[in-house]
């Protein structure tokens, strides 16, 4: 299998974790021509990352990817057995995808200090906390956020979580996680998969967010 990612993307991060969990055999390759290329979109219309291809077969959308390795890899199962547990972790990947990221992503335009407007960065800080306390009323840790086994779930959280208080704190402000969903994330970054697959993309938003540090 072909795995579309590169080091910084967060939604190749989440598909990783998932990737690594199931142990799947697969060849991570940066979109070539990169991500807005005509030859990238040639492979991939969406011109998105994640995307995954196995011959002429080609899928992009980070839950669309989730959900076909859970299908096709089984085991470890990420999802969880009865109907309504599986339609809970189905439900916060969607809240992940629409409501939670999408205010942390907005923060990306706030990293360049001249260009920082601290008004706007207050407002999507307001924004995220208000959707980590909903987060945190839904997680049932035991440990991780769902389920006793790591799950579909917990994959886009566990980027975007450690992601959205880098960001701010690069943009001068701090964000406090919930008790709940900070001893979440402290149990759920030890599962080896998880460690394995966020490693990249660590090094490489630590690298964009503090470039002179790291260099
Ligand atoms: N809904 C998409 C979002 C993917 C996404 O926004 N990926 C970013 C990288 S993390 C990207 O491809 N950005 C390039 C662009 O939007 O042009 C998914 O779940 O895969």
């Amino acid at each position: 299998m072909i795995f579309y990612a590169t080091a910084l993307s967060s939604y190749s991060a989440k598909v990783r974790i998932a990737l690594c969990a199931k142990g799947v055999v697969f060849e991570e390759r940066l979109p070539p021509g990169g991500y807005r290329s005509a030859q990238y979109q040639a492979i991939v219309p969406m011109g998105k990352l994640p995307a995954i291809q196995e011959g002429d077969w080609v899928l992009s959308e980070s839950e669309a990817i989730n959900e076909y390795l859970e299908e096709r890899y089984p085991e470890p199962p990420l999802l969880p057995q009865g109907a309504q547990e599986r339609a809970q972790v189905r439900f916060l990947c969607r809240f992940h995808d629409l409501y939670l990221e999408p205010p942390v992503r907005a923060l990306f335009a706030q990293v360049d200090p001249t260009k920082r407007d601290p008004e706007r960065v207050s407002l999507l800080r307001q924004d995220i906390a208000r959707r980590l306390g909903q987060l945190a009323q839904w997680a049932r840790p035991h440990p991780y956020l769902l389920t006793p086994s790591l799950s579909l779930a917990d994959c886009g959280p566990l980027v975007t979580l450690p992601l959205a208080g880098a960001v701010l704190s690069a943009c001068g402000q701090a964000l406090a996680l919930p008790d709940v969903l900070q001893r979440w994330l402290e149990a759920a970054s030890q599962h080896p998969a998880v460690a394995q697959a966020l490693l990249p993309w660590h090094q490489a938003t630590q690298a964009w967010l503090y470039p002179k540090e790291t260099r």
